[in-house]
């Protein structure tokens, strides 16, 4: 991988009459995606970061929580498809897809609209990698099957004509990152429910997001999708605790958005 980040201005291509400018921040598992979303919350205050819902796979509600049992029963959809996939990818697709919709179509408050040269909002993944990076590649592992992947793509797409002006990307952010250097993240972190990934799923994953924002060589099915310029950080080198890399990287992102 490049030690440099490659540079794709998106201005000829971002709307100046759009008032949100909204991007997304794409990359393997562990990568660093949410680690990076805090550093630019932190860096820029005004921008509206929307983390990925990943505590709701964690804990989705079966029952609602009532008086004379007042704790929430709940199950592990993302443990439940790591320790059977091909029972649990496509709800487990379903799911995250939905809740991450409805999380990235909540109003911007008043207070960013106002904010002084355009609002801009960061999403941590979008409902294209749902689609062309997991979903796509459990269908080709045959952990969903093709009459689960044709009503996959069915209700995707609908949702996308009615909702996609709504979560309309101007920009991605590509956090680049060999596998091997994934893995040694994502064992550092010790996500419980992740324990048996290994390299091979990480490297598939990878090829994926090569094939969509690099290569360009995914089928895309969304036309506006594939105008959508792409900004690659290299994210080889670790940037959580190094200021002058993470200077590095937050102007090459203020220069992408200006
Ligand atoms: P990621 O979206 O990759 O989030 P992360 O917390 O690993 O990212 P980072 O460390 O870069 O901040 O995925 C969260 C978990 O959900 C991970 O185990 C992969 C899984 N997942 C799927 O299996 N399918 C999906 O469509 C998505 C979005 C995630």
């Amino acid at each position: 991988l490049s030690s440099s980040a490659l540079f794709c201005s998106p201005r000829n291509l971002m709307s100046t009459n759009n008032y949100i400018k909204r991007v997304s921040i794409e990359g393997n598992i562990a990568v660093g995606k949410s680690t990076f979303a805090r550093l630019l919350q932190n860096a820029c205050p005004d921008w509206d970061v929307i983390a990925e819902p990943v505590s709701k796979w964690q804990n989705v509600d079966q029952t609602p929580p009532t008086a004379s049992s007042p704790q929430p029963c709940t199950s592990n959809l993302l443990e439940m498809m790591y320790r059977d996939p091909k029972r649990w990818s496509y709800t487990f697709q379903s799911f995250s897809c939905m809740s991450r919709l409805r999380t990235q179509l909540q109003p911007l408050p008043d207070t960013l609209l106002r904010s002084r040269g355009g609002a801009v909002r960061v999403y941590e993944r979008s409902v294209y990698s749902d689609r062309y990076i997991f979903a796509l590649n459990m269908f080709a592992l045959g952990c969903i099957n093709s009459t689960e992947w044709a009503v996959y793509q069915d209700w995707h797409s609908f949702l996308i004509e009615q909702f996609g002006h709504r979560v309309q990307l101007e920009g991605i952010i590509y956090l680049r990152a060999s596998p091997q250097m994934c893995l040694e993240r994502l064992n550092r972190r010790a996500r419980v429910e992740e324990q048996e990934i290994e390299l091979d799923y990480l490297e598939k994953l990878h090829t994926r997001h090569e094939d969509w924002l690099i290569n360009k060589t995914t089928t895309l099915h969304f036309e506006q999708l594939m105008k959508v310029p792409v900004l690659v950080l290299d994210a080889e080198v670790a940037f959580e605790q190094n200021p002058e890399v993470q200077d590095c990287l937050l102007s090459k992102v203020r220069d992408f958005l200006s």
